[in-house]
């Protein structure tokens, strides 16, 4: 067992835990040294008891907090009723999902799927059929305009797409068909759009993986803009940023930009089960027929019962509202801190992350070492960025003590 898999903070039942994924699972993972049995809330419990505030909530997939009641109820409900039709026929929930998502988020129609690279892999898919069957250009000539930076999910096409070699290494041949521009570029996104074979320009309205890069302000509408002259489709990837963890329902509301596809995933079940979608009006989603796409849990009973009501907890518990207000909150006192270890903070909403200036042979991957000594989990993301994104049910009396738990860490290395 190398040791970098736990320190002496573990215990000895958490190494043993440690040791059957190190034996039997594949190494695609390096986790922080920590094993939790339990979550409610903004709570993890580790196995030995000891009480942790989640602050990465699963990549912003746990926004309504863990084991949400109404949603575990739903998910309860359904499964002792009816889990999987396929859809070789109809079943009495996929309708009530659709109707419900497509007037929530106000587009005529949604294809529903599983994980978030399924449902890119959707976007991208009806990018191209649309680019052919309604803009008209060359088969097979389809171009799909993409940002550096990017993270869209891991399938051999998305990573065709990735800039960053340990998302692509060794994994070729590519998918052809993209082209790569600078992120948060106005005039690089002009120059690709000159060319006629552009169906779609795809994008992260704040690029999580990346380091939580927030766009200046307007570049989403400029870019936008730019499509919409270009007969150019807007795609916005908001798995990470939807689902009011910027503080609006999707990102793309800050700037009151109204994408022509709008991918979901994460949040869109409160992170009890695999729910994703896709969302467009008919001009472009119908340009799939029958046999043409699908999955075989794409849209089952209880991700439509669980989606519905992941949904409705958003909207009840003013979840934008509260990421918009406690996240100025917590940048304010993350911003107090004196440590030299800080470089800048940056985020919006919920969706926040720290830089972290390597000092005296300290780092990311150490402060949140001592984070978790402390009593709060998150995770370094690039080596030097701090990710922080807590469930939005968190209470401003709890963003204060996490402050100070990151605060005491930092303080540690002094
Ligand atoms: C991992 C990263 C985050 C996403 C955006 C699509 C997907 C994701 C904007 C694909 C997924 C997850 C994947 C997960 C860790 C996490 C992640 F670090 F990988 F990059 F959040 F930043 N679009 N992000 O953020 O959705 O297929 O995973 O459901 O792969 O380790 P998925």
């Amino acid at each position: 067992m190398t040791d970098t898999h736990y320190d002496e903070m573990v215990s000895s039942r958490g190494r043993e835990i440690i040791d059957l994924e190190d034996k039997f699972g594949a190494h695609n993972y390096h986790p922080l040294p920590v094993v939790i049995s339990r979550g409610e809330g903004v709570y993890f419990w580790d196995v030995d008891g000891k009480k942790y505030f989640d602050f990465l909530s699963a990549y912003s997939a746990v926004n309504q907090g863990h084991c949400h009641p109404r949603i575990v109820d739903s998910l309860v409900d359904q499964a002792r009723r009816l889990t999987l039709t396929s859809r070789a026929f109809y079943n009495d929930s996929l309708g009530d999902f659709e109707k419900y998502i497509t007037s929530y988020f106000g587009y005529d129609k949604v294809l529903a799927m599983n994980t978030g690279a399924e449902a890119v892999e959707t976007a991208l898919k009806l990018a191209r059929k649309w680019g052919y069957k309604v803009k008209g250009i060359p088969q097979n000539e389809a171009k799909i305009v993409i940002c550096d930076d990017n993270f869209h999910g891991r399938t051999i096409t998305i990573i065709s797409m990735s800039t960053d070699p340990t998302a692509f290494n060794d994994y070729g041949p590519y998918t052809p068909g993209f082209v790569k521009i600078p992120y948060n570029n106005i005039e690089a996104l002009e120059n690709a759009l000159q060319d006629s074979n552009v169906a779609a320009f795809l994008v992260e309205p704040i690029q999580g993986e990346a380091g939580v890069f927030v766009p200046d302000d307007g570049f989403l509408k400029k870019a936008f803009d730019l499509c919409k002259s270009k007969n150019v489709l807007f795609i916005a990837d908001e798995i990470q940023t939807g689902i009011a963890r910027t503080g609006k329902l999707l990102a793309v509301d800050h700037e009151e930009v109204r994408p022509d596809i709008v991918i979901l995933g994460k949040a869109l079940s409160g992170g009890v089960f695999p729910v994703s979608a896709v969302l467009a009006d008919d001009e472009i989603m119908l340009t799939i027929q029958p046999g043409e796409h699908g999955s075989t849990y794409g849209g089952n009973p209880i991700a439509a019962r669980v989606a519905i009501t992941a949904l409705e907890v958003v909207r009840d518990e003013k979840l934008a509202e509260r990421a918009e207000e406690l996240g100025q909150i917590f940048r304010a006192e993350l911003a107090k801190i004196e440590s030299p270890l800080i470089e800048l903070i940056r985020g919006k909403g919920l969706l926040n992350a720290a830089v972290i200036k390597p000092t005296k042979g300290k780092e990311a991957w150490d402060v949140c070492l001592k984070m978790r000594d402390f009593g709060l989990l998150a995770k370094p993301t690039h080596g030097h960025i701090i990710r922080f994104a807590p469930p939005l049910i968190i209470t401003k009396n709890q963003i204060l003590d996490s402050v100070e738990i990151i605060a005491k860490a930092l303080k540690s290395f002094e």
